[in-house]
């Protein structure tokens, strides 16, 4: 029998960045349910301007940037223990999570106490406190020895198995810290080499020098989030349907697809910028085109996983297997199903983002934050949020309180996402800003502009409807976040799993898939291609540093 204490260490770091990731999606959704409201004219403003710009910076790094990384931590270190059955290297694993953990709270404070009004992009010449930006290089440097840990377990695992494939959801798990860590050391250039400094002395910045590498982050970042929530519709989902996915080939196909090409993406996010060529932006363009294509993969495969699941259970006829599925009865599969069928609607609005000439019209709207708020917000941390009913039992040895109200929290987040994530494409169509604190500006609350043809006056009806929206999902999140803590807390004891647990499909040979070294070399070689261009324009023309300016005026002291 497995010694259920082999994998304490690990499973103490899973657990540490498993609780973590809750308090984080905590604080970020409470200021999220503020914000919210504040977008909207006529609901209740709970925030002062100030604590608007602040908490949404805290909202942005905490929820996009840190609760998806430290659940995924969690799930990284669970996958390859449980399914490797292996141990990690524990001083890296151990001392990532201190550096990670320390460094998100410094940058809490730096964010709560006003020091760093810069949200979660903080481009330049935004100038925040120097704590702020050592925040962001502890957690980097965090991060990094905890992907160390990852990609040791696994080569170690190679070694080991000589000739064996490399199991789906340890596949999935390579793809995501791979992508982490190609996408991460130009941002580490731009936090330590430039923010800094900025910080520390006033030196100036070259605001689209910092950019070219903040976006170069950008879109992986993206990925970073998604790979792990496709791991989990190719092998969790399978599993609590009692079956595998249907093409575990096309499954790995799209992963190798991911890691060579969400990298060499990130001037899209820079079609407005001056100064970069348009050719490069339409380089960008296409190979973003080529990266929605694992998108696509991974659709048709999920969706032929749920048919076969179906029929399994006596679905009949072209959509009979679509009601043989347990809607509403298993809050793991309807949160995953709900999950992915959010993320398929925001990927009909990323490919208008994608798009070099139609992004024009949606660039910085409330689109924008319809669209992310699907995809991030609703495709990954439902997914997140629905394997937690599985995680945090496997972990913490405990059942989960409340089990009948467990279904409530997918249809919450569901439901107030469709609500929200359409509300706010469509106010976004009609140009309301991103990012401003509108229910307090001048031209929503000017008669004469709001009785004129002008679009504001159209805004308001979707705004609020937003906010409905918003504060649903949110309901949906504090749900969520009681039942698991108390859970965690106060649950029923059950015994830990401790030994193997199978949630891939049965391993075979290695194959062309398993070469990762390779892998790895050709996304590397299509990113030089793409980021040479734009950076031999922006050097050789020659950098023009701005001086840094405090967003509202530099904190006392
Ligand atoms: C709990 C419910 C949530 C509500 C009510 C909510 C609401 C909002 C609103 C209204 C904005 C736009 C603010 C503005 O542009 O002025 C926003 C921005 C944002 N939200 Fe959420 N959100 C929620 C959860 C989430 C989650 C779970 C994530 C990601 C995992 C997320 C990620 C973001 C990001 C990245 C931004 C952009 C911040 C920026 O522009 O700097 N949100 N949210
Ligand atoms: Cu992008």
């Amino acid at each position: 029998m497995e010694n259920p204490n082999m994998f304490r260490i690990e499973d103490r770091v899973a657990k540490v960045a498993l609780v973590f990731s809750y308090v984080l999606l905590l604080l970020g959704g409470l200021f999220g349910f503020l914000q919210v409201l504040s977008r909207a004219p006529g609901m209740p403003r709970l925030e002062t301007p100030q604590l608007y710009y602040d908490g949404l910076t805290l909202h942005g790094v905490a929820l996009a940037i840190l609760w998806t990384a430290f659940f995924i931590v969690a799930l990284a270190v669970f996958v390859i223990t449980r399914e490797l059955k292996i141990n990690m290297n524990a001083p890296l694993l151990r001392g990532g999570c201190i550096l990670a953990v320390g460094g998100s709270l410094a940058g809490a404070v730096a964010i709560l106490t006003g020091q760093a009004t810069v949200l979660y992009t903080f481009y330049p010449p935004l100038q925040a406190s120097p704590l702020f930006f050592i925040a962001l290089a502890v957690i980097l440097i965090g991060t990094w020895l905890i992907s160390a840990a990852v990609i040791e377990a696994i080569w170690r695992w190679k070694k080991l198995n000589p000739g064996k494939e490399v199991p789906l959801a340890t596949y999935g798990v390579f793809t995501t810290i791979a992508i982490w860590l190609l996408a991460t050391p130009p941002l580490a250039y731009a936090v330590i080499a430039r923010s800094l400094p900025m910080s520390l002395f006033n030196a100036p910045v070259d605001v689209l020098e910092w950019r070219l590498w903040f976006w170069y982050f950008g879109h992986p970042l993206v990925y970073f989030w998604l790979v792990p929530a496709v791991t989990i519709w190719y092998t969790i989902l399978p599993k609590v349907l009692g079956t595998e996915v249907y093409s575990k080939t096309a499954a790995k196909a799209a992963f190798v697809l991911y890691l060579i090409a969400s990298v060499p993406v990130g001037l899209h996010h820079q079609f407005v910028d001056p100064g970069v060529h348009p050719v490069y932006k339409y380089l960008h363009t296409v190979l973003t085109y080529l990266v929605a294509v694992p998108s696509f993969i991974t659709a048709f495969n999920v969706i032929a996983t749920l048919e076969k699941a179906g029929r399994m259970r006596g679905g009949k006829g072209l959509f009979g297997w679509i009601t043989a599925l347990p809607w509403g009865k298993d809050p793991v599969f309807t949160g995953i199903t709900f999950a992915i069928i959010l993320f398929g609607i925001a990927g009909f609005s990323g490919v208008v983002n994608a798009s070099f000439n139609v992004n024009y019209n949606v660039h910085n709207t409330a689109w924008i934050v319809g669209h992310f708020h699907l995809t991030v917000g609703g495709g990954v941390t439902l997914t997140f949020i629905a394997t937690s009913f599985l995680l945090v039992p496997l972990l913490f040895g405990r059942d989960y309180v409340g089990k009948k109200f467990l279904i409530a929290v997918p249809t919450l987040w569901f439901v107030g996402q469709l609500i929200f994530g359409i509300s706010y494409h469509i106010v976004g169509l009609l140009h309301a800003p991103r990012r401003t604190y509108i229910a307090e500006a001048g031209y929503l609350n000017d008669p004469n502009l709001l009785n004129s043809l002008h679009l504001v006056g159209q805004w308001i009806p979707w705004l609020q409807l937003g906010a409905i929206g918003g504060v649903i999902f949110a309901l949906g999140g504090a749900l969520f976040l009681l039942l698991t803590f108390a859970t965690i807390f106060r649950g029923p004891r059950i015994g830990l799993s401790g030994g193997e647990l199978q949630i891939s499909p049965t391993p075979g040979p290695a194959t062309i898939f398993d070469k990762l070294g390779l892998l790895a070399l050709i996304a590397i070689v299509i990113i030089v291609i793409a980021y040479s261009l734009p950076a031999v324009e922006i050097y050789s023309r020659g950098l023009s540093p701005a001086p840094p300016y405090w967003p509202s005026g530099a904190p006392a002291g």
